[in-house]
């Protein structure tokens, strides 16, 4: 019989993304899908391919008969749930950062490890951090070919990383900045953002992300690295299945809804040109070139977003470090960074069972 499949967060901002992804797939190979979230949003009605399904609430039962459960619920949360997920006889993949470096936990991105997908003794696989994502399909293509030796980042992430509180976070400090004179807006975002009843406090962001860019996501760490930085070095690490390495990240809060990029500077054992980087990325189906900078064309997070690939451009050989590339990534960090990865992780196991 058809495997059936449950959505674990189904009304968050990635659980939404989920649905959409799931009402355009043209082929479902799925019996059955439970939508399940917290109590409080029990009851709702989403409508997943023409028929309108019942929220149900998380609870151990809900798992019972479930395939494949997905997880796109905070950290915590799936610390609890996806362990019980598991023991009711579902493989859990899990979009939070609870499991990701657990060496018996597999952090799979299918167009790079897929074969990973098979060596999970939990029950449970991972899914990576919206940011090491973004440039997965693009670091892992090179890699297969030139080796991965050395990776130094920036990121230029959206809002939406951060969840709806993000979203609606930028989308209140912009209609607060509305009718503004710039001059007067630029220099003084944050009193106007006061006066406008949005306090400092309730931001998900450390500073104004109006106007402004903001070197910090995540949490303080040792040394002064934030949480999502040495994400982006374990994961990437990880998922490569390159333990040593060296990797430098900075990340960066930007004042784009949706959409990750990343400024990538990538360092092979062997001799690398723009011209065979080009051939890696046209050939690899998930990602789409777009570097004619004569003609004013590479990506932005403006042209990419709700898209499925990511989009590399600006790609350059490295004047001055030998065995180097440069180039510029955008994925969608809600699609290709959480839920689509997620899924098609579940369809690589719908394949299987
Ligand atoms: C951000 N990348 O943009 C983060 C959000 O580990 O799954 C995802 C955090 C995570 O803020």
């Amino acid at each position: 019989t058809a495997p059936v499949l449950a959505l674990v967060g189904a009304t968050g901002a990635v659980g939404t993304v989920m649905i959409d992804i799931m009402n355009t797939r043209s082929d479902f190979p799925w019996g059955e899908v439970r939508l399940i979230a917290s109590p409080r949003s029990a009851g709702k009605k989403i409508n997943v391919r023409g028929q309108d399904l019942t929220v149900v609430a998380l609870s151990p039962e809900a798992f019972d008969g479930v395939d494949i459960a997905m997880f796109d619920v905070p950290d915590e949360v799936s610390a609890q749930w996806a362990p019980i997920a598991a023991e009711r006889g579902a493989i859990a993949i899990d979009n939070s950062g609870a499991f990701r470096m657990d060496a018996d936990v597999p952090l799979v991105v299918p167009e790079v490890n897929a074969d990973q997908i098979d060596n999970r003794p939990r029950g449970i696989i991972a899914n990576p951090n919206c940011t090491t994502l973004s440039m997965m399909a693009s670091l892992g293509a090179l890699h297969r070919e030139f080796e991965l030796k050395e990776l130094v980042v920036a990121s230029y992430q959206a809002a939406s990383g951060a969840g709806q509180s993000g979203i609606d976070r930028l989308y209140a400090e912009i209609a607060a900045l509305a009718g503004k004179e710039a001059g007067v807006a630029a220099g003084d975002v944050a009193q106007v953002l006061a006066a406008a009843g949005l306090s400092a406090d309730d931001s998900p962001f450390p500073a104004p992300l109006v106007l402004n860019v903001v070197p910090w996501a995540g949490s303080l760490k040792d040394a002064g690295w934030s949480s999502e930085e040495l994400k982006v070095r374990n994961e990437a690490r990880k998922i490569l299945g390159i333990p040593d390495l060296k990797v430098s990240a900075t990340c960066v809060r930007v004042p784009v809804v949706t959409t990750h990029s990343l400024s990538v500077h990538a360092t092979f054992a062997r001799e690398v040109t723009v011209e065979a980087a080009h051939k890696i990325f046209e050939e690899q189906p998930t990602i789409v070139l777009i570097d004619d900078p004569a003609a004013g064309k590479f990506p932005t997070p403006a042209d990419v977003v709700g898209g499925d690939p990511t989009y590399v451009g600006r790609v350059r050989q490295a004047l001055d470090f030998p065995n180097t590339l440069d180039f510029f990534v955008c994925g969608d960090n809600l699609r290709k960074g959480a839920a689509l990865n997620t899924y098609e992780v579940a369809e690589e196991l719908a394949k299987r069972l």
